[in-house]
């Protein structure tokens, strides 16, 4: 048990990768965790011993509505919510068309508004709750092969921002965390594991990051002790944005 005793989590993505040592991290230090993911089977089998699993499109309204009714039904509250739903594409900036433009927006920037307007309710109501969402360094390097991607992250820092301003009167602190590239199995299993080599040279530790160098950060702007931080983005990339 730790620092997240007796706190209710939602965490969006959580079925693997970063997301999923966020969810193992949180329960750890004590939380009951909602582990939600459009990958319903891989959401169950990630859920920590206390919470559970559900499968959830965070780009679809009702889809978040009921993942936010589902927990407070189950577990009475929701303290946290944390949002890693993400698609991590690769393409070329001649070749993303409108369609692939809308659904990068649609998952990762309308999926966050989604589930902050749905998950700050019972927050409010209860005058306490902590928010992070995931965007990444690339809005600080313009990485390659990545502008809707990067529009979407850098329109999450700014919501994030935005958020923090209107809720924190209610007790709610809203911050972001940005990885650098990190070995997931959404990263090993396309194009951008080429880039390790290349992304180490830049950072100020020569390793390659993993998961579980995200998730203690996103814990820590999670728990009660974090509440004069809020509006934030703490970049967890190994100093690579220092270069
Ligand atoms: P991943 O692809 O390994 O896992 C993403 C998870 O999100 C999957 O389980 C997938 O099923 C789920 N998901 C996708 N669309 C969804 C939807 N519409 N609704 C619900 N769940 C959905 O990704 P990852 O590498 O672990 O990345 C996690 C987060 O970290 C993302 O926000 C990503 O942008 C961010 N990030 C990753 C890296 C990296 O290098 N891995 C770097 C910076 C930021
Ligand atoms: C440095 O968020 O942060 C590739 C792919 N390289 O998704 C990312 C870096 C990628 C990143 C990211």
């Amino acid at each position: 048990m730790g620092k997240l005793d007796d706190r209710v989590a939602i965490v969006t993505g959580a079925a693997q990768g970063i997301g999923k040592a966020i969810a193992d991290k949180l329960a750890d230090e004590g939380a009951t965790v909602v582990v939600a993911d459009i990958n319903g089977e891989g959401a169950q089998a990630a859920a920590p011993a206390r919470g559970m699993g559900m499968q959830v499109d965070t780009s679809s309204e009702e889809d978040v509505k009921r993942m936010v009714a589902d927990t407070v039904a189950a577990y009475g509250k929701l303290d946290i919510l944390v949002n890693n739903a993400a698609i991590v594409p690769f393409t070329a900036w001649d070749d993303v068309d409108f369609a692939e433009w809308r659904r990068i927006m649609a998952v990762n920037l309308d999926g966050t508004f989604l589930t902050c307007h749905y998950g700050h309710k019972p927050m409010r109501e209860a005058g306490y709750g902590r928010i992070v969402n995931l965007a990444s360094n690339v809005i600080l390097a313009g990485t390659p092969n990545l502008a809707h991607y990067v529009a979407s992250k850098g329109g999450i820092f700014a919501f994030t921002r935005a958020l923090a301003r209107e809720i924190g009167q209610y007790g709610i602190t809203v911050n972001s965390v940005a990885p650098g590239l990190t070995e997931t199995e959404g990263v090993m299993a396309g194009p951008h594991k080429e880039a390790f080599e290349f992304v180490q040279m830049l950072q100020c530790i020569p390793r390659r990051g993993v998961a579980a160098d995200i998730a203690p950060a996103v814990a820590f702007l999670a728990s009660e002790e974090a509440g004069w931080v809020t509006g934030q983005m703490l970049v967890a990339d190994a100093g690579m944005s220092h270069n």
